[in-house]
């Protein structure tokens, strides 16, 4: 079901991206001017309201295991000065309300950005990530900007390879990360993967990288069985993460 969906989404996104596109710059838009770019291979969305065209908002299923909320649609909003706001609110039936927007189409080596605003809380996960894996009928190959909630003075960076992970990498920020927007990026290419803190690199991987092309996805949740990890979640709610804008270079 969702498998057709998102081949239809590709689809139109394919044949609207040609008319977006055509005349327009990538980079350094003044404000006010349109700035969801489509062309193949490149993204950039400021956020300025929702583009069904590029994104798709998961509603109501949970990913399980140590995911313990049900993604709402009605938990990703958009605010009059283009901001995505995702959000964790307390449950409407079960298990917490969380958020996951992700994009229609795919994108595979370059560079990923992401200018944002974490929630700050024991127990949660504020993230910008690609992936793709088994529920796609393909490896599982995932690429991390993780923030945990009960420290957001730092940040996860994490892949997986074919399934395979264990590369985590907590990085100092030396700032709050929940405190004021800050732009997190990583540079995937075949060989090595390189993170970014507001252009400054931080870490390098070149062990096992991934090579499938994935959605870019970002996500609010509370987990459970996972308390070494997150801290338990108090429940708290509601929860936010801001995302300012994303854009993805390809290589
Ligand atoms: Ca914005």
């Amino acid at each position: 079901m969702k498998q057709s969906k998102w081949l239809i989404a590709a689809g139109v996104a394919a044949v609207i991206s040609a008319a977006v596109w055509a005349g327009m710059t990538l980079a350094n838009d003044p404000p006010g001017k349109e700035t969801v770019q489509m062309k193949e291979g490149f993204l950039q969305d400021d956020f300025n309201g929702y583009q069904e065209e590029l994104w798709n908002k998961a509603d109501g299923y949970s990913n399980g295991s140590m995911f313990n909320c049900t993604w709402r649609a009605d938990n990703i909003s958009f605010t009059e000065d283009g901001l995505l706001t995702l959000s964790l609110t307390s449950p409407s039936a079960g298990q917490y309300d969380g958020s996951e927007y992700r994009t229609a189409v795919k994108y595979g080596y370059g560079r990923y950005e992401v200018t944002m605003k974490p929630a700050a809380n024991p127990g949660i996960v504020s993230s910008f990530f690609t992936y793709t894996g088994p529920s796609e009928g393909e490896p599982w190959d995932e690429i991390d900007i993780e923030f945990l909630g009960k420290d957001t003075t730092k940040v996860q960076f994490n892949y997986f390879t074919d399934g395979a992970g264990g590369h985590e990498f907590i990085y100092d920020l030396g700032f709050d990360a929940a405190e004021e927007f800050h732009t997190y990026a990583f540079e995937w290419k075949k060989d090595s993967i390189t993170w970014y803190v507001d252009d400054q690199p931080v870490h390098t991987a070149t062990d096992n990288i991934p090579s499938v092309p994935g959605r870019v996805m970002m996500n609010l949740w509370n987990g459970t069985g996972v308390d070494e990890w997150l801290e338990p979640y108090d429940g708290q709610a509601p929860l936010y993460a801001s995302y300012d804008k994303v854009r993805f270079i390809p290589e």
